[in-house]
């Protein structure tokens, strides 16, 4: 099957090319290189030194004997999606390509602007490329589970039966995003959803929880395609910061008490999650919604097994409670379905197992290229 990764030169993206490449997809990577340009210009970098684009699938036929065609392009340039579309021929559209950071979407107007814009005119853009080119492309979105927010009920997958007046429905769960990039992918969810309705388009939309983890088993096979290690106050996600920080004798930047409870996934569960997303396609006018994660911890659990691991490790390390610079409940109820993609084979990885190998291990050998000042959070909600 020929798929597109769009995004592939980021985190989640290349280790999916890599993995479906190797489980003998044809794949192509669509990526307009922004990532790398929004680091520069932020000052920060990934901790793992990751090579050029070019560099990396060059590597990835040396050893693998297989080619991903590579597209450098914005997917919010119509003519550029055009072009790939005529060429590549997809039969799915596998779509990480956004702007994905919270804290990123909240630093200003401006940048809440650009991720809602971008975010929001690549999907339309994808969407009605699949309409102009083969209605039965599947198209795989990557959506978050920060969609629902953190409602006093149990989070079902994409849909609640409600009853209301004597009479029931089947409708889309309400959604209470957290920050202005949550909100674009709402924006992405209705938009795609309408588009099944009106036009019979084919999605799944994956409300994935943060993914953790540098390893997969294709990415391990030499330095030059490793996965990037975000730890900085801006993209580094709360447990790779945690480790980075032990790895370094910083304390654990725990926001307020640490009891904001998120769903978390391995990325070799990621990688595997797309597959079967994409061998099982969505029926044609479907819009299809999984809940993509595996297990479920709060930040002070996240600290806690930080400690633990790294404790075990040698390593000295104390919590550090800052004030919040988010807007957010301390503590909450939080129960989120995830049995339908388990339910289509997926066999996950354990954070306890995951820890020490995909992520502890990385930071430790790294830790040189730490630069401290990006650690302490500056961006704030209000
Ligand atoms: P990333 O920033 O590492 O990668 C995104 C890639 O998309 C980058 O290489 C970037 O250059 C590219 N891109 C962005 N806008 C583009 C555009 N308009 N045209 C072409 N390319 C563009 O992000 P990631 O962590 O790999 O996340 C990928 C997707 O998964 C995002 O949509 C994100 O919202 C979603 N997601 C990520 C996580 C996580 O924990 N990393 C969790 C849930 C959902
Ligand atoms: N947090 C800390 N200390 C830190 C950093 C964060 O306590 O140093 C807290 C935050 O306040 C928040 C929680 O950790 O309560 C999670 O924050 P995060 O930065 O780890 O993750 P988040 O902002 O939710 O975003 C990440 C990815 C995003 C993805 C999302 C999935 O960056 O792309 O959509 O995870 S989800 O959380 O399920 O929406």
């Amino acid at each position: 099957m020929k798929v597109i990764v769009i995004g592939g030169d980021g985190y989640c993206g290349w280790a999916t090319a890599l993995y479906l490449s190797e489980r003998g997809f044809e794949v192509g990577i669509v990526d307009s290189l922004i990532r790398r340009h929004w680091d520069l210009t932020l000052g920060v970098d990934t901790l793992t030194p990751i090579a050029p684009i070019r560099q990396r699938v060059e590597r990835w036929h040396e050893l693998s004997g297989r080619r991903i065609d590579l597209f450098i392009g914005d997917i919010t340039d119509y003519p550029f999606v055009q072009n790939f579309m005529r060429a590549f021929e997809p039969e799915a559209i596998v779509h990480f390509g956004e702007q994905r950071s919270a804290p990123f979407s909240m630093i200003d107007r401006e940048h809440a602007v650009l991720t809602q814009v971008g975010n929001v005119v690549g999907n339309l853009n994808l969407l009605f490329a699949i309409k102009e080119f083969n209605k039965d492309i599947h198209l795989v979105k990557l959506g978050t589970m920060g969609e629902y927010g953190t409602p006093n009920i149990d989070i079902e997958e994409g849909y609640i039966t409600i009853e209301h007046n004597g009479r029931s429905d089947r409708l889309p769960y309400p959604k209470q995003p957290g920050s202005f990039y949550h909100l674009s992918k709402v924006h992405d969810s209705h938009n795609i959803q309408f588009v099944c309705r009106i036009w019979g388009l084919r999605a799944t939309d994956l409300n994935q929880g943060v993914v953790y983890g540098v390893l997969t088993d294709q990415t391990a096979h030499d330095e030059i395609l490793v996965n990037r290690l975000d730890y900085d106050q801006v993209f580094g996600t709360a447990l790779n910061r945690f480790c980075v920080q032990a790895a370094i004798g910083h304390p654990l930047t725990v926001y307020g008490k640490g009891g904001q409870t998120r769903g978390f996934l391995d990325i070799r569960d990621t990688v595997r999650c797309i597959e079967i997303a994409v061998s099982n396609p969505a029926a044609a006018g479907e819009f299809r919604v999984f809940n993509q994660f595996t297990e479920q911890f709060s930040v002070y659990d996240l600290a806690m097994m930080v400690y633990r691991v790294g404790s075990s490790e040698g390593m000295k390390i104390d919590v550090q409670h800052l004030p919040n610079p988010r807007v957010e409940k301390e503590e909450h109820y939080y129960n989120a379905k995830n049995t339908l993609l388990r339910d289509l084979g997926l066999e996950p990885h354990c954070l306890s197992d995951s820890l020490l190998d995909s992520l502890m291990h990385f930071a430790i050998r790294y830790k040189d290229r730490v630069d401290k000042s990006q650690i302490m959070p500056t961006v704030t909600w209000k």
